[in-house]
């Protein structure tokens, strides 16, 4: 029997390798995690989401699994992750670990098996053809490997250590179905899957269309929300998730809400949620995230709020700003300067309020920003580090490559947690593996639990009104002033309740008048100032309840 204890829940996600290092090795780790956990049940956090902390050879900091049920060395033991599981458990909190399985690491047994021979019992575990088409991989380059010792190429979406599993082979999906159900043995509490949108391509692998100027196409049509996926996936609900009960959110780069409908649709028995990416795209040119365009409010909101009212009734929203792969939302679409505090506090609520379940990034709810290193020496990121080879290759001017990696490169979300003002930001007593942003000094978990006005204590009552107000997980949600380039202002309706959210996008004082229902209406949270209620101050951001009973 399964319930849906998960759609009032807020969830807070862990980049284990940057969160904190409790034996300092530089690297963070499980118990790292564990001596934390007291910090996120007092932010009001009910779920955590790990990123992968399975045996890896890091080429993609674990995203590239070499054995799903044993724990990476630089993070401990299968006996740390147990105590770690207990003590979420113990603290009234929620473990989900994130599910990749669009591929394995190069050195995963399975495909060590599967590259020894064409007629290896593991070869069709693998995506394998003679001739390679013109897919461009993720991480630059080719999309297909030529392996020698079979004299056959290997296809991978992402980097070459990452070959893409064949999910049409029925045996592959039986073994995942089992490592599954193996985990959920062990008590998790649900998943987030990686790109799993991917996992069924074309079978026919036809080329793409190559845009000027590029060498390779993009497979994006050929495998996104592929064929076979929505077959795959409601076999994995019957076989492998349907008697837990449990959480999945599903990440989809490419995702409509169309196709969310039917991903996360209850009666379809497939996932609760998604990830999608269109709010992420909006500062991304025609060349794709490296080709930087200013970013529109009226854009965003247009996205956000069409995916809002797409999904009402018929599917559910996942609703973040950040994860490990993307840049920090205040340095992005806030102001990580003099409104450093303010437009964190504006963006939270922005996103809180809205209609799903609310993502909190490691940091974020501190106001961490972006990073600027001198060197491109200083950046870890394979998806940077690709890119800036490739283009410096092609002659690309270095100073712009290293703008475009300031604004958009992942790592500025795997810079080390700050703990305090202490070195290394108290995430570790040596040197990291990635540099810790030498603004840790002021901008720091310690710091922003002493002080009662900070980002940190703001995320804690936004939490605690979800806890409070049934319209907040309930609500519909109407936007106000779409053509506002300055505002993004909605309500929530529920029952005879409403509420209206507003929050002013600009460093300049806006006007913007309260509707006049609101006139008598409760502030729930915001430091509201204005008696006429027709202004908003530089990044200013109010709810205001009314109750018509
Ligand atoms: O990311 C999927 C994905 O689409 C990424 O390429 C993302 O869009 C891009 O990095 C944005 O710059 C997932 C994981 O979240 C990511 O960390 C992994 O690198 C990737 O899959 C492969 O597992
Ligand atoms: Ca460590």
């Amino acid at each position: 029997m399964t319930t849906q204890w998960w759609k009032e829940s807020v969830i807070y996600q862990i980049y284990p390798r940057s969160f904190n290092d409790s034996n300092n090795d530089g690297i963070g780790d499980i118990n790292g995690i564990t001596e934390k956990l007291d910090y996120l049940k007092n932010l009001g956090i009910d779920v955590i989401w790990l990123s992968p902390v399975y045996e890896s050879p890091n080429d993609d900091n674990g995203y590239d699994i070499s054995d799903y049920s044993s724990i990476m060395k630089d993070f401990g033991t299968m006996k740390d992750w147990e105590r770690m599981l207990e003590e979420v458990h113990s603290r009234g909190m929620k473990l989900i670990m994130d599910l990749v399985v669009n591929h394995t690491s190069d050195e995963h047994s399975w495909f060590i098996e599967s590259r020894k021979s064409k007629d290896n019992p593991y070869r069709d575990y693998y995506i394998w053809r003679d001739k390679p088409n013109n897919w461009e991989s993720a991480f630059s380059g080719s999309a297909w490997e030529y392996d020698e010792n079979s004299e056959q190429y290997y296809l991978h979406l992402f980097s070459r250590k990452q070959p893409d599993l064949n999910w049409d082979n029925r045996a592959v999906r039986e073994d995942l179905y089992s490592m599954i159900r193996w985990w959920l043995d062990k008590g998790i509490d649900g998943f987030r899957m990686d790109v799993i949108n991917f996992i069924s391509k074309d079978q026919t692998f036809p080329d793409g269309e190559i845009k000027q100027g590029k060498q390779y196409a993009s497979g994006h049509q050929s495998f996104m929300n592929g064929p076979r996926v929505h077959e795959f996936l409601h076999e994995m609900k019957k076989q492998a998730l349907a008697d837990y009960d449990i959480m999945t959110v599903g990440e989809m780069p490419g995702v409509t809400p169309k196709e969310a409908k039917l991903y996360t649709a209850e009666e379809r028995e497939e996932l609760n949620m998604v990830f999608h990416f269109d709010h992420m795209d909006v500062d991304s040119g025609k060349d794709g995230k490296w080709d930087i365009k200013p970013w529109s409010l009226v854009e965003l909101k247009t996205i956000l709020s069409k995916w809002q009212t797409e999904l009402e009734n018929k599917g559910w929203n996942s609703l973040y700003w950040n994860n490990h792969d993307q840049p920090r939302v205040v340095s992005r679409f806030g102001n990580d300067g003099k409104y450093r505090t303010e437009s964190a506090k504006m963006l939270a609520t922005t996103l809180h309020m809205m209609k799903g379940n609310p993502y909190i990034y490691q940091g974020e709810e501190f106001g961490m920003t972006n990073v600027a290193f001198d060197s491109i020496s200083d950046y870890r990121d394979i998806e940077t580090l690709n890119m800036f080879h490739e283009n410096i290759t092609n002659g690309a001017d270095e100073k712009a490559l290293m703008k475009s990696i300031y604004q958009k490169s992942r790592d500025n979300a795997r810079t080390p947690m700050q703990w305090d003002a202490s070195p290394n930001a108290g995430f570790s007593n040596v040197e990291p593996w990635l540099k810790v942003n030498p603004n840790y000094t002021e901008i720091n978990a310690a710091e922003a639990l002493a002080d009662p006005d900070s980002i940190y204590h703001y995320y804690q009552k936004l939490i605690g009104l979800r806890k409070k107000h049934p319209i907040i997980v309930h609500g519909t949600f109407i936007l106000l002033e779409p053509n506002n380039e300055e505002v993004f202002a909605y309500t929530r309706n529920f029952n005879s309740e409403e509420l209206l959210v507003a929050s002013n996008f600009t460093d300049k004082e806006v006007s913007f008048r309260m509707p006049h229902r609101f006139s008598g209406a409760t502030k729930l949270i915001g430091n509201y100032h204005d008696t006429n209620r027709e202004k908003l101050r530089p990044y200013e951001t109010y709810v205001f309840h009314a109750d018509a009973k």
